[in-house]
């Protein structure tokens, strides 16, 4: 069988957060060997370096919005970055950076997806639902509205990403692990009948039922998008991002929660977003991402690990 080939590709940006230091996210992730690891799980890794974009200019929001003009620079980059990766029939696996640019990369998904007559599924993996508007926003962060972005409802040069608007429709989503969600934001994910397993729901029913329920209905013909922002895991074993949200799920329902997205052999890119060394302890916080990407990968206990 061919090697899958994984392009990792940088995206050293803090520009949608309301901390500095998720710039120096894809870093971290390379120095706990991220690209050996999965090399060692018998595929094909390319790191294609970091994209380029403006600085952090560190300004108050105007209108709604913190850094419009640079997050959309920003995502432009990442739009054609992924979607070229994705057309070289590579898996990308986005190194972020703030979860702002998950526009970029899901519009590109979601393009390639038109492109080539496939379905798409994304599951957003997140403390936060990610979809405020510049009506709503408590902070005028973007970090906090890809999904309504992706959705159509954002600024018209963020809409636009990609090749139609809305990029995608909230059906695609299943969002798991949700535990913040702003007052307006309520409303707003409510009139969308957003998919969310929030915390209550895994509490109740298990992360075991929670992802069958997630992944309900995918078949050969889904592409399955994995946008993982590292806040989604608890505080306690991750520390090093810039929003910690108490109550997440613990090291063993997050191990669940990836063995068994990789158990349905349709994952097809992945954004890494949220890691922020600046709060991290001793790079521990990006040392436990890799290990969860290991096991999104389809590292297990038990089967034996490719020669
Ligand atoms: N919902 C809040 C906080 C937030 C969203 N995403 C992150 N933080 N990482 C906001 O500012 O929109
Ligand atoms: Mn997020
Ligand atoms: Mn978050």
């Amino acid at each position: 069988m061919k090697k899958q080939v994984v392009a990792l590709v940088g995206v050293p940006t803090d520009i949608g957060a309301g901390h500095r230091g998720a710039s120096m996210g894809p870093e971290a992730l390379r120095v706990a060997q991220l690209g050996e690891k999965l090399r060692r799980r018998d595929m094909q890794v390319i790191d294609r370096g970091n994209l380029h974009g403006p600085m952090n200019p560190w300004q108050p929001p105007e209108d709604g919005y913190r850094h419009l003009p640079e997050v959309i620079a920003w995502n432009l980059a990442v739009h054609t970055a992924i979607h070229q990766e994705l057309q070289a029939g590579r898996l990308p696996v986005m190194l972020g950076g703030d979860h702002s640019l998950a526009i970029g990369s899901i519009s590109a998904v979601a393009r390639y997806c038109h492109e080539q007559g496939r379905k798409l599924r994304v599951l957003w993996l997140d403390a936060h639902a990610d979809f405020n508007t510049s009506q709503v926003t408590p902070s005028g962060n973007i970090h906090g509205m890809p999904v309504a972005c992706l959705c159509g409802n954002g600024p018209r040069e963020l809409v636009e990403i990609g090749d139609r608007v809305p990029a995608v429709t909230p059906d695609v989503f299943r969002q798991i692990g949700i535990r913040s969600v702003d007052e307006g934001e309520k409303r707003l994910v409510r009139q969308a009948k957003m998919d969310i397993y929030d915390m209550r729901h895994i509490d109740e029913v298990g992360m075991k039922r929670t992802m069958e329920e997630a992944l309900d209905g995918l078949d050969e013909n889904t592409h399955l998008h994995v946008s993982f922002d590292v806040d989604f895991l608890d505080p306690s074993i991750a520390p090093g991002v810039g929003t910690t949200v108490r109550g997440g799920p613990t090291y063993r329902e997050s191990q669940l929660c990836m063995e068994m997205i990789a158990d349905t052999g349709r994952l097809a890119s992945l954004d890494i977003v949220e890691l922020n060394p600046a709060y991290d302890k001793r790079n521990r916080t990006a040392r436990l991402a890799v290990e969860l990407v290991e096991s999104l990968f389809g590292k297990s206990t038990l089967m034996r690990e490719p020669d």
